[in-house]
């Protein structure tokens, strides 16, 4: 497995924050549980383990899962030694672990299709070229995305976004909203970002402020509440976040808390835009409350760092996402130029 052990390193001199590569025979994830405190590794070299890990957000972020499904189907082709039924299997599984991310889903179906249609006799080594096309496909489209969406921010802005859409959610580059952030950032525009900090799992606080911090870019944490009041300050100018899914009629399933956000911003007149590629558009999905959202469990919500902050017996609820409706988007920023509404129309232009 040279290629991808080749890009590994590649990658890593180029100033990107891997969530997931290869190295001596075995895949290596950024435990995100653990940050920012801790920086460790987690090393597997299973399926299974890998699609715990997703299920376990110890690997997290639409574009971060997707990826991993494409190495989670190289690590079922070298347990297999190669079986075309238990390759299929290992698909399964992955895609069972988080049910509201399209990128997962379609890029496993993605890797089954090349398992199924190839006919040489080195396949794990094709599989391991698939991946390394995944990885560079997603890494040109935050690139893209990230000029696109530089470019509808101007100097001095403040921009909120809200859970984590970055390096370690994406391929490394900036993944969606942080690569609009990062780029404007290094074009020279001094901006300034607000994180909402994205209860219950604070990716905002833990993993967005981490990736900030890492590239020198100012911020400052807010709590989820907090914004509604900010904009009416006038403290805020433009709103970026990722997207875990986007129906064909530009309605945004993203974390929990989004909704929120824009509605505040339609009501003060602040630009709402949600970064995201052509991956994550699912155009068999015609509107999103028709989607499936995950309910995650309600320990999450009751405890912090394992210490518990209600009394027990207190129950709680946790839907992990929310559906913001496509007439409180201004744009959705993709690697193909930035789409307006009607949103129908102009999301067909990104296919
Ligand atoms: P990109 C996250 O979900 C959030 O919804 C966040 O907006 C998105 O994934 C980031 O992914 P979770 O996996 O849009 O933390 O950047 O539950 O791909």
């Amino acid at each position: 497995m040279t290629i991808l052990k080749d890009l590994s390193i590649k990658w890593k001199e180029e100033n990107l924050i891997l969530p997931i590569w290869y190295e001596d025979g075995r895949v290596n994830i950024i435990d995100q549980i653990k940050l920012p405190f801790n920086e460790e590794v987690y090393s597997l070299d299973s399926v299974s383990q890998l699609a715990r890990a997703i299920k376990d957000m110890t690997i997290r972020g639409s574009g971060a899962i997707g990826i991993a499904g494409a190495y989670g189907i190289l690590l079922s082709a070298v347990e297999s030694n190669g079986d075309i039924e238990r390759i299929k299997e290992g698909g399964l599984l992955l895609k069972s672990t988080r049910p509201t991310a399209v990128n997962l889903m379609k890029t496993v179906d993605e890797m089954i299709q090349y398992v199924v249609s190839y006919s040489g006799d080195d396949i794990i080594s094709y599989i391991e070229h698939m991946v390394a096309e995944v990885v560079t496909r997603q890494l040109d489209y935050e690139k893209k995305l990230g000029e696109y969406g530089a470019k509808l921010i101007q100097d001095g802005d403040t921009i909120l976004t809200h859970c984590h859409s970055g390096a370690l959610a994406g391929a490394g580059f900036g993944g969606r909203a942080l690569s609009v952030i990062r780029t404007a950032h290094e074009s020279g525009m001094k901006i300034h970002v607000f994180t909402s900090e994205t209860r219950p799992y604070l990716q905002g606080a833990r993993i967005t402020a981490y990736e900030l911090m890492k590239w020198g870019i100012p911020h400052t944490l807010i709590t989820d509440g907090m914004s509604g009041y900010l904009m009416r300050l006038k403290k805020i100018q433009k709103i970026v976040v990722g997207s875990d899914r986007i129906a064909a009629n530009g309605d945004l399933l993203n974390k929990i808390g989004t909704y929120m956000h824009a509605l505040a911003a339609k009501e003060n007149d602040v630009p709402f835009y949600t970064a995201t590629s052509s991956h994550t558009i699912d155009y068999n999905l015609s509107n999103g409350m028709d989607a499936k959202v995950e309910f995650r469990n309600e320990e999450e919500v009751t405890t912090i760092n394992g210490q518990r902050i209600a009394l027990e017996g207190t129950r709680a609820l946790y839907p992990s996402f929310d559906v913001t409706p496509n007439e409180l988007i201004t744009g959705i920023i993709t690697e193909k130029g930035v789409m307006t509404k009607p949103f129908t129309d102009s999301l067909l232009k990104v296919k």
